[in-house]
Formats: structure tokens, C-alpha cells, sequence
């Protein structure tokens, strides 16, 4: 099919710098409304902005214009979180116009470095798994697999963290005030979203049984935003597309008329509040009912959209599975099986066994968590009032599946926990299982985390559909985590390997045989100590510390969370500050302890936690006995652009979780990519990362994941374990006598108390196995080429955790997209 020619020929735009010069100071005068002598870097930013934007819409509709001419499978990924960050280094290096651009710029006098830092990231996610979404979308658009990414355009992304005398407070992240140059409105794209509101039987359905029809009483519209997502090599231009909440009309004439003029604008409020903002959580959900309708609101018009576009070329949904991919990113978008069930069966007038055949056979869910807490259950009676049909519809997939289970056939007592429905006094719906039975497979994110999930959580739904629960292992995009956030060592690779790594990792193993060529190992450190002095100079401006940068940058950064524990990493800070306070001159390798990350606003303890952080760096930094051979500091405000920062100066990563804790990690990744070395325990992704880069090359350390759970049912006393290790119960004395909070000194009581009477993460338990691994790290930094060896080695064996793997993955075994007929044909 070829598209209709459109009567004036459309000329895509330049590629060179002039070209794009001209582009530039187009959009300047003519969209931005300014003279060169008068920009400002913002202004400079929206032209250049919708400069590059004209280049990756050429390529945009080539993709669409071929997709449309194949009727090819699609990949839908629903995800409450994409957490992307800054577009326009992006967008210029997958497109190969860095440079370019850069000369553009400079001709007229303006640095494309300081343009850069105007962007706002967007911050539409929390952590790791709306990280992941957007690794995700850059590498589907990398491999040529037609991929759409939903989700919400929420006005404020997560919250912006800033310290009051070293406590977290959070400030709205304003995003889109000054505009979005890289989204388009479609106006005409907008689907109804129903709430609350009765069932009533419906007409016979085709099967004779009666049907119902659900009429909502509350209607918001969802309106999509396009940005188009690139990938490397500028083959390929996907869409991102997310809702944002309108009322269905701007003013209900009929209220305005007659008079309810107040009423009318206050639907049209509550109607947008929809898509206000982020849930700031991470591993644990809200619970709010603002956050089911949001979970609904999106899921409903991307399902909404997916079966329009299939009705455009098809006649039934039969064959729906075999154009549609759907896959949830974790439960949030798990109300689709109802949902899907609802439009084929109310509105599409399928029957239950094809509709259930056509939902199973598009949907496929992620789990990202195994934490009990983290797990989502929505109320039976919250369901009820919002949406009353698709409760239904749970019950009918519950019933049908009790009834035909072969597990509880044999043992009736397992009927409670296979059963959609937690009883109890308040009775509940448990998300994960739903997504579950309405998927063809169901994965999680490293072998570690599976085979966890095949024993714990999802046990007897294992056993009932043996075979469903796949592995997929997390990746991260290498063009945005090393080709954009360390040119430095990106140019490094290109001098010693040349080019072809960028979409092909797995070659950064010809960097193996290379550790002992004395140059390239000089040159790697010097890359990092480079990156290191980058770090160095920005550690000062935003917490006015001063570091060198040739000490052993050991860095922590993520969401604050116990599980995380970065009360162990704390615990070893002030440890080692009083032994090198007890023999100042002994030979300490000097380090700097780097954290950063958001604490949940709810989530006390993590606060707590960011508050010692700080408390402990104000009397470590300003002791001078132990003459700057130890420093910590707490940056402010993590995001995706200090991530590309710190990333690539960390000397040493931290990832030291509670083993059986964290499912995956893909900081992990990031960190190793970038040639620091791995101090962490035997969790998630760290498994895998020891298997690649071999237990030389990473400082393993404390119980596994099996030890952990034995620990917990055995029962353990850490009052006992610290009092036994003097240089553990030197460390949590300090912190209760008030050594770091003098104006305070009962302010760290909830953690030291949990920490000697409960204990749940095993900190105590871990901590001598955790300084003796940080010992071993000091010692071999002492030795710049063992030390640069190890690094290497980190960066040359790890380019199987490059999300281009981890999609083509999802592509061959789940979602049936590989090869994408792009590839197919070359
Ligand atoms: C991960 C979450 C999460 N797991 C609930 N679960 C949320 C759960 O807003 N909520 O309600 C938000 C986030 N996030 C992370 O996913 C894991 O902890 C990481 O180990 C993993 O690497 C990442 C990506 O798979």
C-alpha cells in the first residue's frame, strides 16, 4: 500500500550543519518569536529543539508509512512510569547529529553544553522500572520493532527533593512550564473513560447468555500526546503516547445554562486531576482510589486505541493476537484483563471463551517485586463503587478458574490461596494474580528473581500453568548510559575497537585481551579520573564539599529504602571514621562516600535515613584529624541527568540489598558498563553480573538469598550480633549518644532501635562480612593497574545486559515480533 501522495512534496529537512542552521534560526524568529541578539539559552533551546524534532518527524512517518504497508505485529507497552529524562542529547546521538549540531550552534556563538542543561528532565517515573520502560522504548526502536509505549502525561513528574538543614522536602516538578517542544497534541485522538456509576442486563449475547451494560456516572475524556522515540542509527521512530485527562466538554452547557456556572468548572477540575501527577512511591503502592482511576484511566484508552487501529484494517478481533502485543509493566495496568474482556464482550458483543482467548492471547505481564507490601490488592468494596462491571467480570474469571484448577482438584485447601479474592474483613483483589491468569506468560527480571517467583509468590499459579513464568533478565540502553552520559569512554572503545558496539554490546568483550596493554589502561584510568574531577567540580557547587578525585569514588545511589540498606553503607561510613580517627596516620586509601536518591514523602524511616546521611557527612567532612582521607556528601534531587553524572566517576558501586530483596537492579548495570567495580551482595542482577564478570573482577560479600530466608524463620537476635562485633557496636552507639545530631540526640532512636531489636534486613548480620569486602576494595585501589584491570574487565563483560538483549528477548518468546520484518529482509 503506498501512501497517497500529498499535493505539495514535502523536501525532508538537511542533515547538515547548514541545514540545520537555518532550521534553527527559523524556529527561532518564527516560533519562538526572538532575535538572535536577544536569545536567551531557552530560547535557543525550544528552536534548536524543534530543529532536531523536524528531523526525527521525516523519519517518523517512514516508519509509519511502512508499518502501515506491512500490517505487521505491534508491540504495545503499558506502563504507569517513563522515566526518560532529557530528550535532546538523546534524540542528537541516535540520530548522528551531535557534532553537527554542536558546529551549528557555535556558528552562531552559542554553546550546545549549556543549551543541554536548560531541558527539564522528564521525570515521569519513580526508579528502576520506569527507568526500564525507557531503555525499553529506545531499544524496540533500536532493533526496528514497531513498539508504542502508554502511559500518562502526567503535568507533574516525581518531586523535586531539596534538603532543610539535611531533611527531605519536596517541591512539584514543574516540567512543562516552559512548554514541550518534543510532543504533539492530538486533539482528535481522545477516547471516553468511564467510573462509578451501575450495571444493568444487557441484551442476550451471542451465545444466548445475558450480557450487561455498565453506565458510568462520572466521564473524563484521555488525549494523546505523541513524542516521537528514536533509535540508534535513526532507522526506526516509534511513538510514545500518553493520556492526559480533559473533561468531555470544556464547559457542560446544559449546567452553564441553567445557572450551575461554579459546578460546571469544578467537573472540568476534577476531570483533570486525573492526570495531575506521579505517585511519588517506589515498591510500595498508594492505595489511593486516585491512583486505581489513573491505573484505569490509562489502561482503558490504550486498549481503547489498540482496538481502534485494529478495526481500521480487520473486520473481527479474532486475529487480534496476532497484530497486538500487550505487555504490563507490573500490575499497574493489570485492570486489562477486565477491561479487554469488557470491550470484546459488551461493547464488541464477542462471547466470554473468544474474548478470553483473544485477552490471553495479546497480554503478558512483568513482576518487578516479591515484597509482600509491595503487592497490589485493591478492595472489593473500592472496585464496587468505581468500577462496578469489572469486578464482575474478576468474579466470572475466578469462578471459572477455581473451578477448572487441576491443583485445587487435588488438594481442595489450596482453593484460598489460588482465589483472586484475599478474604477477610476486607476483602480484597489481588492484582498480581489477575495479570497472571489473563496472560500467556508472565516473567520476571533475573534468574534470581524467577526462580523466587516460581517458589513463593506465584507457587501454585506455577504449578496450575507450569511453563508460563519466563525469564527477562533488565537491560539498559548503552547509547543513553555510555555513548551520551561517558563520551569520554566512548571515544576510548571507538580508539581501541572501533565503532559497531553501540547496537552490538556483546563487542565491548574484544576490550578483554587488552588489560595488559599498559597504554589503554593508563588511558582508562585517566578517562575515569577525568569523569572523577567532572563529579569532583559539581559536588562542590551543589553541596559545596570538597573532594579529590583521586580518591575512591564509593557511590550509592537509588531510592532510599531499608531493603536497599543503605543504613549498611552509613553503618560502615561512621565505622571507618573512627578507626582512621584512632590512627590518623595509618595508610587509609582516601574515599569519598557519594549517595543520592528521593525517600517516598510517607515513608518515615527513609527519611530518617537521608537525615543521618547528612548528619553523619556534617562531622565526617569537618573533622580535621582525619585529614580528607574520608568524605561523604548527599546530593540532592537524584534524576536520570545527575545519574549521567555520577555514573561515570563511580570507582566502586554499591549494591547491597538484602539478598532475595531486589529483584533486578539496573543501576547494577549501569555502573559496571562504566568500568566501576561491584561491591554487593548475591541479589537480583548482581547474580548474573558475577557469572559475566567473574568473581575476580566484583566484591561479592554476606548471606545469599536461602540463607536470608532460613535466617528469618530460624529467628535471629542482632542485639546479639552487635554486641559480638565491637566495631559494629561502636558504630550504632555513636549514632544513639548523639555524636552526629548533638542538637538532637534521640533523633536516630527508630533506626537504631529497629536495627537492634528487629532487624528485618539483616543489616547487623551482614555488616562484617560487608566491611571485610570494603577493606578488600581499599587495598586493591592502592594498586592502579589491578584495580584498572578489574574495571576494564567490567566494561569489556557485560554488553549482555544491554536492553537491546533483553527486548529481542521479549520479542522472539513473547511477544512473537522477531524478527521485525525490517531485519527480516536485510
Ligand atoms: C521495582 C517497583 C515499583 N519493583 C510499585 N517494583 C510502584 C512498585 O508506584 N508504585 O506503586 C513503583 C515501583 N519497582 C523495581 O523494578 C525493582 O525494585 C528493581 O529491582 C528492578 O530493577 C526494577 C526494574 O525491573
Amino acid at each position: 500500500m503506498q501512501p497517497p501522495a500529498s499535493p505539495i512534496a514535502i523536501e525532508p529537512r538537511g542533515l547538515d550543519r547548514e541545514s540545520l542552521k537555518r532550521d534553527i534560526l527559523e524556529w527561532l524568529v518564527y516560533a519562538v518569536g526572538r532575535e538572535i541578539h536577544r536569545a536567551t539559552r531557552h530560547d535557543w533551546f525550544a528552536a534548536t529543539a524543534l530543529a532536531v524534532r523536524d528531523r526525527l518527524v521525516d523519519r517518523w512517518m517512514e516508519s509509519q508509512h511502512q508499518e502501515e504497508a506491512t500490517d505487521g505485529k505491534r508491540v504495545y507497552y503499558l506502563s504507569l512510569e517513563f522515566l526518560i529524562g532529557r530528550l535532546m542529547a538523546n534524540a542528537l546521538t541516535n540520530l548522528g547529529l551531535y557534532e553537527t549540531c554542536r558546529d551549528a550552534l557555535s556558528d552562531f556563538g552559542v554553546d550546545l553544553g549549556a543549551v543541554l542543561e536548560v531541558e527539564p528532565d522528564a521525570a515521569l517515573g519513580n526508579g528502576g522500572l520506569g527507568r526500564l520502560a525507557a531503555c525499553f522504548l529506545d531499544s524496540m526502536a533500536t532493533l526496528g520493532i514497531a513498539g508504542t509505549g502508554y502511559g500518562i502525561r502526567y503535568e507533574y513528574g516525581l518531586f523535586e527533593q531539596q534538603f532543610d538543614r539535611g531533611w527531605q522536602v519536596e517541591y512539584p516538578e514543574d516540567w512543562l512550564k516552559f512548554g514541550n517542544p518534543w510532543e504533539f497534541e492530538r486533539p482528535e485522538i481522545a477516547y471516553p473513560i468511564d467510573f462509578y456509576g451501575k450495571v444493568e442486563p444487557g441484551e442476550p449475547g451471542p451465545d444466548g447468555k445475558p450480557t450487561a451494560r455498565w453506565q458510568g456516572s462520572q466521564r473524563v475524556l484521555a488525549v494523546a500526546y505523541d513524542t516521537p522515540v528514536v533509535g540508534w542509527g535513526g532507522a526506526t521512530v516509534n511513538t510514545l503516547r500518553l493520556w492526559s485527562a480533559k473533561p468531555v466538554r470544556e464547559f457542560d452547557l446544559v449546567k452553564f445554562n441553567s445557572g450551575d456556572y461554579m459546578k460546571s468548572v469544578e467537573d472540568k477540575i476534577l476531570s483533570e486531576i486525573l492526570s495531575r501527577v506521579l505517585y511519588p512511591n517506589d515498591n510500595t503502592p498508594a492505595g489511593q482510589e486516585l491512583r486505581l482511576k489513573q491505573e484505569y484511566f490509562f489502561t482503558s484508552a490504550s486498549l481503547q486505541d489498540v482496538l481502534r487501529r485494529h478495526r481500521m484494517h480487520h473486520d473481527g478481533y479474532d486475529d487480534l493476537p496476532e497484530k497486538a502485543a500487550m505487555q504490563l509493566n507490573d500490575t499497574h495496568p493489570a485492570i486489562a484483563v477486565p477491561e479487554l474482556m469488557r470491550l470484546l464482550i459488551d461493547r464488541h458483543r464477542l462471547d466470554w471463551d473468544r474474548a478470553w482467548k483473544i485477552t490471553t492471547g495479546c497480554i503478558s505481564y512483568t513482576n518487578h517485586t516479591l515484597m509482600p507490601e509491595a503487592l497490589e490488592t485493591w478492595p472489593v468494596a473500592l472496585l464496587e463503587r468505581v468500577l462496578p462491571r469489572h469486578l464482575q467480570i474478576i468474579y466470572e474469571i475466578n469462578d471459572r478458574f477455581l473451578k477448572s484448577s487441576r491443583v485445587i482438584a487435588k488438594d481442595p485447601s489450596r482453593l484460598g490461596s489460588l482465589s483472586l479474592i484475599q478474604e477477610g474483613w476486607d476483602r480484597r483483589v489481588r492484582m498480581g494474580p489477575l495479570a497472571f491468569l489473563g496472560s500467556h506468560r508472565v516473567n520476571g527480571v533475573s534468574a534470581l528473581h524467577t526462580q523466587l517467583m516460581r517458589e513463593t509468590v506465584f507457587r501454585d499459579l506455577n504449578e496450575e500453568f507450569p511453563g508460563r513464568i519466563t525469564n527477562k533478565t533488565n537491560g539498559i540502553t548503552p547509547r543513553r548510559w555510555l555513548v551520551q552520559a561517558n563520551p569520554n569512554l566512548a571515544q576510548l572503545i571507538h580508539n581501541m575497537i572501533g565503532t559497531g558496539w553501540e547496537d552490538d554490546l556483546e563487542r565491548l568483550s574484544a576490550l578483554r585481551g587488552k588489560t595488559e596493554d599498559t597504554a589503554f589502561r593508563e588511558a582508562f584510568w585517566a578517562v575515569k579520573r577525568r569523569n572523577k574531577a567532572l563529579l569532583a567540580h559539581h559536588i562542590a557547587e551543589i553541596a559545596d564539599v570538597r573532594v579529590s578525585g583521586d580518591a575512591l569514588f564509593d557511590v550509592q545511589v537509588k531510592r532510599i529504602h531499608e531493603y536497599k540498606r543503605q543504613l549498611l553503607n552509613i553503618l560502615h561510613a561512621v565505622a571507618l571514621w573512627q578507626e582512621m580517627g584512632d590512627d590518623p596516620d595509618a595508610t587509609w586509601t582516601p574515599r569519598v562516600k557519594i549517595f543520592a536518591g528521593k525517600a517516598a514523602p510517607g515513608y518515615a524511616m527513609a527519611k530518617l535515613i537521608i537525615k543521618l546521611a547528612n548528619d553523619v557527612s556534617r562531622v565526617v567532612n569537618n573533622d580535621r584529624t582525619i585529614r580528607d582521607q574520608l568524605k561523604m556528601v548527599f546530593l540532592p534531587n537524584y534524576n536520570v541527568t545527575l545519574a549521567e553524572r555520577i555514573i561515570p566517576a563511580a570507582d566502586l558501586s554499591e549494591q547491597i540489598s538484602t539478598a532475595g530483596m531486589e529483584a533486578s537492579g539496573t543501576g547494577n548495570m549501569k555502573f559496571a558498563l562504566n568500568g566501576a567495580v561491584t561491591i554487593g551482595t548475591l541479589d537480583g542482577a548482581n547474580v548474573e553480573i558475577a557469572e559475566r564478570v567473574g568473581a575476580d573482577n566484583i566484591l561479592i560479600f554476606g548471606m545469599t538469598a536461602a540463607e536470608v530466608a532460613a535466617k528469618r524463620t530460624q529467628g535471629y537476635d542482632p542485639s546479639a550480633v552487635i554486641a559480638a562485633d565491637p566495631r559494629l557496636a561502636r558504630a550504632v552507639a555513636a549514632i544513639e549518644d548523639g555524636t552526629f545530631s548533638p542538637d538532637d540526640p534521640g533523633r536516630f532512636r527508630p533506626i537504631t532501635d529497629a536495627l537492634r531489636h528487629s532487624d528485618w534486613f539483616l543489616v547487623a548480620a551482614d555488616f562484617a562480612a560487608y566491611w571485610e569486602a570494603q577493606a578488600r576494595a581499599a587495598t586493591i585501589y592502592r594498586d592502579r593497574a589491578g584495580w584498572t584491570r578489574m574495571a576494564i574487565l567490567n566494561t569489556a563483560q557485560v554488553g549482555w545486559f544491554s536492553s537491546d538483549r533483553t527486548v529481542r528477548d521479549y520479542a522472539e518468546e513473547i511477544w512473537g515480533v522477531w524478527p521485525p520484518l525490517a531485519r527480516a529482509a536485510e
